[in-house]
């Protein structure tokens, strides 16, 4: 028996629009997107090159004539050459979680930040948020998207926000105790970490007045949402988006479940095969690839996700007529997101290549044994630091776990390796073995 009943509730006219009317939006919509990005000198430069001009939109399957983003796009055009507004005209700045050097920056007008709230306000909606409710936002405050993302849109639907974020679970227990919290936004594996030390501490999860959870920023799976659910007792929404796009908000779970609502009146979606970037049908895994076609400051077209997901066309019983998107099964580059924090294996591999005795020679495990990602880096010793003695390699191995941690903030475990002891590869290295068995259908 839920705590209180669930409110079904659209939040935007815009996400229960005949299709027919929602693609003749999209097409203004794509059109004027170009036309605007014909005036950025990245995009103009690939326009150019491409014989292209905005007039070649004609409808909204000629997007499959533009040019594709990527990642690698955004850092050469660090920080701001992407930007498609006057600077002046930026009213905030978020940047990426990768912990890779420098951060992929992004750009919001006041528009973009009225935008941002009402999509972040339209998933909360779908997941029963309601204005009388009290929402605790256990997300991090800064850079990260996800904190002051969804604190407007919390506010948005008119329900108070306590903006504990992230970190200090025992705090975070205290204010859903005494503040009485109705829903909390976090990570599916804090959630997790907050029922376990609610029982460590003989409190019963189940005993709060926690009703609903809105978790997203990393990939989990349909077990994990049981889990989370039968923990507290409560109703677990799952919501997807990123930094580049827009940060939280491009997509949300409605009470069905039956994969996230995409906000399309803002975000094109098309799901390709990563090698070919050829479309793959409804119902098929692919690589999204995402257009945001509103944002003024940073419009972006055609951004490889890398995230791999299923779109599905087929009608929800919500009520909403926008396409869903499964959860998200895997990646299409070698990009980990463990604990949230987005890490890169080259990211290790220049770590080992710094430190003296260690050679390039790696294999990174991820395991979930309870909530949390765990990551153990198999490490080759180079031939000449193999040693018997136990100081020596011991020295050794905190050596690297502190240079792990310093450059990703993750706390890994070490295993030191004979020398040649590890596979070596003919083709692509298959660096990480992911058992986390996060793939599940929806
Ligand atoms: O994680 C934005 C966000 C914050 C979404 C809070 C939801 C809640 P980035 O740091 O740029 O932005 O990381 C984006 O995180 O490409 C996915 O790989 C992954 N991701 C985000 N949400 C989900 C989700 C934010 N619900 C990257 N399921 C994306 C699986 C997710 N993966």
């Amino acid at each position: 028996m839920p705590k209180e009943p669930f409110q079904r509730r659209i939040w935007s006219p815009f996400e229960s629009m005949p299709r027919e009317e929602l693609r003749a939006l999209q097409f203004v919509r794509l059109r004027d997107c170009v036309r605007r990005l014909a005036g950025v000198p990245f995009y103009k430069k690939k326009f150019d090159a491409a014989g292209l001009r905005a007039e070649d939109i004609r409808s909204v399957d000629d997007i499959a004539k533009l040019p594709l983003t990527t990642k690698s796009d955004l850092r050469d055009q660090y920080p701001l050459g992407m930007l498609a507004v006057p600077r002046d005209r930026v009213v905030r700045f978020h940047g990426s979680s990768g912990t890779t050097g420098k951060p992929t920056m992004v750009a919001y007008t006041k528009n973009d930040l009225e935008l941002w709230s009402d999509l972040c306000a339209r998933f909360l909606t779908s997941g029963g948020l309601q204005p009388r409710h009290t929402v605790q936002i256990a997300f991090g405050y800064g850079l990260f998207t996800g904190g002051f993302g969804l604190h407007y849109g919390v506010e948005k639907v008119g329900a108070a926000v306590i903006p504990a974020a992230s970190g200090n679970t025992k705090r975070q227990l205290m204010l859903m105790q005494d503040m009485r919290t109705d829903a909390i936004v976090c990570t599916p594996s804090y959630a997790l970490t907050i029922a376990e030390m609610l029982r460590a501490e003989k409190i019963d999860p189940r005993s709060l007045t926690l009703k609903y959870a809105h978790l997203g920023g990393e990939p989990w799976t349909e077990q994990m949402r049981c889990a989370i659910e039968e923990a507290f007792d409560i109703q677990a929404f799952n919501n997807y988006g990123l930094s580049e796009v827009i940060g939280p908000g491009v997509s949300g779970d409605c009470i069905e479940r039956t994969g996230m609502h995409i906000q399309e009146d803002h975000f094109l979606f098309e799901c390709l095969d990563p090698e070919t970037h050829e479309p793959v049908p409804f119902g098929r895994p692919g690589e999204l690839v995402i257009t945001a076609m509103t944002k003024e400051a940073m419009p972006i077209l055609r951004y490889r996700t890398r995230d791999i997901a299923i779109l599905y066309d087929d009608p929800c019983p919500c009520g909403r007529t926008t396409l869903r998107m499964s959860r998200v099964i895997g990646r299409s580059d070698d990009m980990m997101i463990i604990r949230g924090v987005n890490v890169f294996p080259s990211q290790i591999e220049e770590v080992l290549l710094g430190v003296e005795g260690a050679a390039p020679h790696y294999q990174i495990e991820l395991t979930r044994p309870g909530t949390l990602d765990e990551v153990r880096v198999r490490v080759e010793v180079l031939p000449e630091h193999f040693s018997d003695k136990l100081a020596d390699m011991t020295q050794l191995k905190r050596r690297i776990e502190q240079s792990i941690r310093q450059t990703t903030g993750i706390l890994m475990q070490i295993d030191l390796m004979p020398p040649k002891s590890l596979d070596r590869f003919e083709g692509k290295a298959r660096r990480v073995v992911d058992n986390r068995d996060l793939k599940v259908e929806c």
